[in-house]
């Protein structure tokens, strides 16, 4: 049985997905960030970098969502979570991730918490500005990628733990000026996912009410 560390529609959120997806058997434990748990010592030890989720697989304490959302799809090969290794596909679908991982999401950070690189209001605020053009900027390519490929997911006809990925990082661009569901193919993609029973299922397991993204 996993355990995965979250707060409703952290980082967590992809991993959470996957988990539904497999019909893993798995328990939730939430790691309460309104009390700053997540910096408290016996999380710690789960994970030094104080940072939500973790994923732990009997003997195994996985940090990082997208190695969390790799380690699913490899620990359940029936899913169909990832394409098949060494194959053109896969070779996409590390892109999407580690365009996901290290470059939308490190900028979302920087949008949501600019005050972290800047010591005056002013500046944070420039931050802050200068992060969601760039993140529109990034969303505009995906958008484009969609438009590209055979769709309605981003490597095509089958669903992918980068899908997951996605929406969850989507979700977190609804508050934006031009939020990612403002693109006419990522509103469908975020829609078609969305739609999926194991999406709603952790949806409603984080206790996550609408609007979703
Ligand atoms: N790269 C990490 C980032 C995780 C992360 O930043 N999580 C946020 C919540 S979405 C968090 O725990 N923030 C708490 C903090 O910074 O103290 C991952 O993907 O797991």
């Amino acid at each position: 049985m996993y355990q995965l560390y979250y707060y409703p529609g952290n980082a967590n959120l992809a991993p959470h997905m996957l988990l539904e997806e497999i019909g893993a058997d798995y328990e939730l434990v939430l790691v309460d960030r309104s009390r700053n748990e997540q910096k408290s010592a016996a999380y710690l030890e789960l994970n030094p970098a104080g940072r939500i989720p973790v994923l732990v697989d009997a003997d195994l304490v996985l940090y990082e969502s997208a190695a969390i959302c790799l380690h699913l799809a490899d620990r359940h090969p029936a899913a169909g979570l990832a394409p098949a290794l060494g194959s053109d596909e896969r070779a996409h679908f590390y892109k999407w991730l580690m365009y996901l991982t290290n470059t939308v999401q490190a900028e979302l950070l920087v949008y949501f918490y600019p005050e972290r690189l800047a010591d005056e209001a002013a500046a944070a605020a420039q931050v802050k500005a200068h992060a969601e053009s760039r993140i529109g900027a990034m969303l505009d390519l995906i958008e484009a990628a969609l438009a590209a490929g055979s769709g309605p997911f981003l490597l095509g006809a089958q669903y992918r733990a980068v899908d997951a990925y996605l929406l969850m990082l989507c979700r977190w661009t609804r508050n934006l000026q031009h939020p990612a569901r403002a693109r006419p193919r990522l509103g469908r993609f975020l829609d078609t996912v969305m739609a999926r029973a194991a999406t709603q299922r952790a949806f409603a397991k984080e206790g996550i009410a609408a609007p979703f993204y």
